[in-house]
Formats: C-alpha cells, sequence, structure tokens
C-alpha cells in the first residue's frame, strides 16, 4: 500500500546511503520499532506512496546520525531537503502535508481530546517494556497484568461514550493508530504470561474490557493495520533477541 520499495537488510555503519529521488518521500524504520509503525500507518492510511529505509540500531550507519537532532531514532521523514523525526511530529506532519483522509476530528476540542488520549496511552506502552523485563518473574508480570487492566478501563470508557467501531468513528484515525503497535504486542505480551490483555483471540479477557477488545478485533483485520503488521510469532523472537542484548534486525519474517 503506497510502498515503492523497502531496504531488505536494516543499513549499518559503513553502508551507503541509498540515492534520494526528487520529490520521492522516504521513511526511516526498523521493522519491529513500533514508533516507526506509528509512521508506516499514516502512510498507508493516506496513501501515500513512500520508500522505505530500514536502520540498523545497534550499528546506525554514519549518514543517519548526521540527518538526526535525536541521535538516529528511527522514524525519520525525508524528502527532498527535508528531515524530520519523532513518531507523533511526523504523523502530524504527515496529516498537513496529506489532509485526505483526515485523520484527526475537525473540531479543535475534539482533536485536543484525541491527543490527550494518546499522551494517557504512554502509560499503557511503558507497560509492555516493564513487562519484558520482568519476564520469568511471576509475582512482577501479576502487578503489571493488573496495572495493564486498570489503564486500559480509561480506553475502555472512552469508546463506550464514543459509541464508534474505531476511535475516530467508522475508520482508524489518528488516536486508533497511535495507540495500535503496542496494542499489537499484545499477544505476545500474553504468551509472555500477562493473561489478561485483550487480543482477539481466546479465552476474551475480562468483561471490563469487553469494548476495547472488541475494537482489537476490528483493528486486526484492518486491511491498511494489516499492511504494517508483524505475526505474534515474530514479534516473540525478535523481542527475545532484544531482551538477550542482541536484537535480530534482519530476521526473516513471515507474511501476516
Ligand atoms: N520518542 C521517539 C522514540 C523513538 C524510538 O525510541 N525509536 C527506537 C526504536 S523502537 C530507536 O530509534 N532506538 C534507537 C536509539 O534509541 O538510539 C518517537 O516517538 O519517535
Amino acid at each position: 500500500m503506497g510502498v515503492i520499495s523497502e531496504t531488505k537488510k536494516h543499513l549499518t555503519t559503513g553502508s551507503e546511503c541509498p540515492p534520494l529521488k526528487p520529490g520521492t518521500l522516504r521513511c526511516y524504520s526498523m521493522k519491529f520499532c513500533p514508533y516507526a509503525q506509528r509512521t508506516r500507518l499514516v502512510l498507508a492510511a493516506k496513501g501515500v506512496p513512500h520508500e522505505i529505509v530500514n536502520i540498523n540500531l545497534k550499528a546506525k550507519p554514519e549518514w543517519y546520525l548526521a540527518k538526526s537532532a535525536t541521535g538516529g531514532k528511527v522514524p525519520g521523514l525525508e524528502l527532498d531537503d527535508h528531515f524530520a523525526t519523532e513518531s507523533l511530529i511526523t504523523c502530524d506532519l504527515l496529516e498537513e502535508l496529506y489532509p485526505q483522509p483526515a485523520l484527526y476530528p475537525t473540531d479543535p476540542w475534539l482533536k485536543a481530546r484525541d491527543r490527550l488520549m494518546v499522551e494517557l496511552f504512554g502509560s499503557v506502552s511503558s507497560l509492555t517494556y516493564q513487562m519484558y523485563r520482568a519476564m520469568g518473574d511471576a509475582q512482577k508480570i501479576k502487578q503489571i497484568s493488573e496495572d495493564f487492566n486498570t489503564k486500559l478501563q480509561i480506553f475502555e470508557k472512552e469508546l463506550v461514550e464514543r459509541g464508534t467501531p474505531f476511535f475516530f468513528g467508522d475508520r482508524p484515525g489518528m488516536l486508533d493508530l497511535m495507540i495500535w503497535p503496542w496494542v499489537e504486542r499484545f499477544p505476545a505480551a500474553r504468551k509472555l504470561g500477562v493473561t489478561s490483555l485483550p487480543t482477539g483471540e481466546m479465552p476474551p479477557p475480562p468483561p471490563e474490557i469487553k469494548h476495547f477488545h472488541e475494537w482489537v478485533m476490528r483493528m486486526t483485520q484492518h486491511p491498511e493495520v494489516k499492511s504494517c503488521s508483524v505475526t505474534t510469532e515474530d514479534h516473540m523472537k525478535f523481542i527475545k533477541s532484544f531482551i538477550a542484548g542482541n536484537p535480530d534486525y534482519d530476521m526473516e519474517i513471515s507474511s501476516v
């Protein structure tokens, strides 16, 4: 969906920067990075033609470090002599550059509400990292599972109040897309021991997050979301290599 080309390998120190074609948008990414996934989801939702250049984050190319003001983090977006980084900034930039289809509500108050919800989701995404570190510690995992449920109830309540299939309405909007990458990793988290998480799979999660669970199922089936997804097995494999301190960026991945 709009992807013109993608580097098969993650480019490393000593590599050459692939020549930029005038007028072609480029997204710097890492195949398993949830932040870069945000930008790729917005590109997919808008159907913007773009190329993807994958970056090895353990051995970053010198030329990528030179472009970036954030130590060579992904995502990065480049067009001609412009470069932007930080997931939320790149996604808002795409919304301004390519207004259709719109991903924010037109009412400024509702847009502010969406932004607040993205901000609040930060406490859910940080739990996923705590969980990876707690792997094998049953007591800690239990505590983290309870924290997940408490925090997800804010999103459950929001969906109930909005009464729409997605936070945005009939299709995913910015809020849906900004929180999705971490939710996509819930099944991996579940396999790692956090059994209460809604994953769209059986057994269903506790009734307190029923609507959120249904939203997960809708998102999982959505074509734009699918086009940027990685399977649970591949997430698990990558998470294990990441925790072991040896992230396997170039591992073979299967299609969703
Ligand atoms: N706040 C940044 C976080 C991006 C980020 O941490 N990306 C990770 C990959 S998932 C990265 O580039 N890590 C390499 C590094 O920190 O040097 C954003 O929202 O874009």
